[in-house]
Formats: C-alpha cells, sequence, structure tokens
C-alpha cells in the first residue's frame, strides 16, 4: 500500500520516534508547527477518521493514553497542550492514514475555522 506513515511504521522511511507500542507510534512532525509537535498513529491502517469502526474504538481510546504518556515525556504535561485530528479535504488532512497532532511547548493561538 502506497501509505506514507505505513512506511514510516515499517521503518522504510525514517522518523524522530519518541514512543512505540504494539499498536502505537509517536513521532516528531517534520513540519513543526509549535516547539513540540509529535503525531500519534495506529499502526493499522484507518484512512481517516470516517473510517473509524466499532472494531478500532480501543485504539482510538488508547490514542489518548499514549498522548498523555508522550506529553509527559516531552515535558508539557503541565503546561498543556492540544490534540488534533484533521479529517477530510476542508480540514486539510494531507496523509490518509489516521494520525492526531500533539502541539504544545508555547502559549497556542485560538482555534479558527
Ligand atoms: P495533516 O495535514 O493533518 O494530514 O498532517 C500531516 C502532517 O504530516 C504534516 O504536519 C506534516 C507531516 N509529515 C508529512 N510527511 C512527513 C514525513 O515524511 N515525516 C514526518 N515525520 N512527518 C511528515
Amino acid at each position: 500500500m502506497d501509505c506514507l506513515f505505513c512506511k514510516i511504521v515499517e521503518g522504510s522511511i525514517p522518523s524522530k520516534k519518541v514512543l512505540e507500542t504494539e499498536d502505537m507510534l509517536v513521532f516528531h512532525d517534520i513540519q513543526p508547527a509549535a516547539p513540540v509537535h509529535v503525531l500519534i498513529i495506529p499502526k493499522k491502517h484507518i484512512a481517516s477518521m470516517n473510517e473509524v469502526t466499532e472494531e478500532d474504538l480501543p485504539l482510538i481510546a488508547e490514542i489518548h493514553r499514549i498522548a498523555q504518556k508522550a506529553a509527559q515525556q516531552l515535558g508539557v504535561s503541565d503546561s498543556g497542550y492540544r490534540l488534533i485530528n484533521n479529517c477530510g479535504p476542508d480540514s486539510g488532512q494531507a496523509v490518509h492514514h489516521l494520525h492526531y497532532h500533539l502541539l504544545g511547548g508555547a502559549k497556542l493561538g485560538a482555534l479558527t475555522g
């Protein structure tokens, strides 16, 4: 499958890993939008939030736990952070493998829409 993030999971494209579990990977975003900007992805290929099924729900819950751990490890637990998922063209989703941006390390701007 021609998926950038599946290749990062396989290791055929390198990434700066922060955390890895059996089902999840956290790595630094190549174009950081904040001093701390990592991506949290399930290793399973799910194209977007629209494709999440009932059977994927444990993975979705785990994303929140791994976000907590990544925030701790990156030192932004107490200062605060934001978790964002882009889904579909209007959101600007560029990579079609479910991912959550964890941003922090500075006062973040207001959400815009
Ligand atoms: P989104 O717009 O939500 O689909 O965000 C995709 C993010 O993926 C974007 O912030 C840049 C990041 N990205 C794109 N290509 C690579 C890559 O090869 N390596 C890493 N680490 N991040 C990438």
